[in-house]
């Protein structure tokens, strides 16, 4: 006999920034719960899955999510009750089409990816099995490599620099374990650099550093350094960007501030080219803003070959913008975040799309974060290759590594 939906209660809890957000618990006949919350962006695409808030500046600055929660109440748990938790599609549509919106505007994204998420939660506790299993079966057997966040600029932080996210990958480690331990010792390195330098040691809102620092190559010279001091080499760990270009763009060019530049997008091509030329990068994501079409197909076309390039605000995880890039072959890798979305059953279908085309997954947490570590299990369960979820700080971020230790030992043992 299967377990069916029985009720959902959602609750306003706190994001890793102070700002509200959603938990909701799903709970099945013979009284198993599923848990989970939903992160929130500060550099959003503008296609993203809106996320609904009250606007009401009475309360928590405009931002609580009363509204969305009152969705959940009165909307989507009548039509939830005595469904099948495991059959998700199915779940997710119900709600998809209740919502009939190309946004998710009327329901919330958020509402809605709070629920998608626990009944997988709900239906993997049910049957007793860890959650990474239940969403990849048999098919669930690689650990991915974790893109780590040691330096933090543009919209996650108040220092010059302009580019979002400086991380660490360590390719040459052999497992999740190792990858910890290496991003660990890198990032710990770092600090004591940061701090002989007379910076502050305070982190972003990744957990990364935020040094006063201007220009990107400072960036990347004291990651290097940090490399080598803590005995690792540059084919062994690589450097990743975020270069969040949708937030530098303005009529047409790309204000580079603290490096006092202004780019065409032709001149960001070459700017990117000579930092992958000088400095060990291995990935760039958000190269170029989310509408310059033109400068992505040229930046595919000259850097493609050496270096993946990432789109976040460009394919919002979105199916229909994933296929519009594979037909005019921009990009050659996709950051995934359930919550530009809004449903499990869609983050797995353009995770799908991406891997028969070839493009490159990476399982990515927001800025905004919660305890909920599903994406570390969502990483494991389709094999996504990489993952982007923070820094070695911050409880937010570290739940998400945590988690993927646990993971690796299950995988191993079992
Ligand atoms: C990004 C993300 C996560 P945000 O741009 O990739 O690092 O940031 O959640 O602010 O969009
Ligand atoms: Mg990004």
């Amino acid at each position: 006999m299967i377990n069916k939906i029985k009720d959902i209660k959602s609750r306003q809890i706190i994001d890793s920034r102070g700002i509200p957000t959603i938990e909701t618990d799903v709970i099945l006949s013979n009284g198993t719960t599923g848990r989970a919350s939903v992160p929130s962006g500060a550099s959003t695409g503008k296609f993203e899955a809106v996320e609904l808030r009250d606007n009401d500046n009475n309360q928590f600055f405009g931002k609580s999510v009363y509204k969305a929660i009152n969705n959940i109440e009165k909307v989507i748990k009548p039509l939830l009750i005595n469904q099948n938790p495991f059959n998700q599609k199915k779940i997710d549509l119900i709600m998809i089409e209740k919502d009939d919106t190309k946004n998710k505007s009327k329901l919330g994204a958020n509402a809605m990816l709070s629920v998608s998420l626990a009944v997988a939660r709900a239906a993997a506790n049910d049957i007793n099995i860890p959650l990474y299993k239940y969403l990849g079966g048999i098919y669930a057997s690689t650990m991915p490599i974790p893109m780590m966040n040691v330096i933090n600029g543009g919209a996650h932080s108040n220092n010059k620099l302009d580019f979002q996210e400086f991380m660490i990958q360590p390719v040459g480690s052999c497992d999740i374990t190792e990858s910890i331990k290496m991003g660990s010792e890198v990032f710990n390195e770092l600090k004591r650099i940061i701090n002989n330098h007379g910076f502050s040691t305070a982190v972003g809102d990744e957990g990364g550093f935020a040094p006063d620092i201007k220009t990107n190559k400072e960036a990347l010279e004291l990651i290097i350094l940090a490399i080598n001091n803590a005995g690792y080499n540059t084919d062994e760990i690589k450097i990743c960007l975020d270069a969040a270009a949708s937030e530098l763009y303005k009529d047409g060019k790309y204000i580079l501030k603290g490096e006092e530049k202004e780019l065409s997008s032709c001149e960001m091509i070459n700017y990117l080219d000579n930092l992958i030329t000088e400095y060990p990068i291995t990935s760039i994501e958000d190269g170029l803003s989310e509408e310059d079409f033109d400068g992505w197909k040229k930046l595919t076309c000259t850097l493609g070959h050496k270096c993946q390039l990432v789109g976040d605000d460009l394919f919002v995880t979105n199916y229909e913008k994933l296929e519009f890039g594979i037909k005019e072959q921009i990009a050659n890798a996709i950051l995934i975040k359930p919550n530009q979305t809004g449903t499990l059953s869609e983050t797995l279908d353009t995770i799908l799309l991406a891997q028969q085309h070839n493009y490159r997954t990476i399982i990515s947490h927001r800025s905004g974060e919660t305890e909920d570590t599903f994406i570390s299990d969502l990483s494991a369960a389709v094999n996504a290759g990489q993952i982007k979820t923070g820094s070695m700080s911050r409880g937010e971020r570290t739940s998400k590594y945590n988690r993927l230790i646990r993971i690796e030992e299950d995988m191993i043992k079992s």
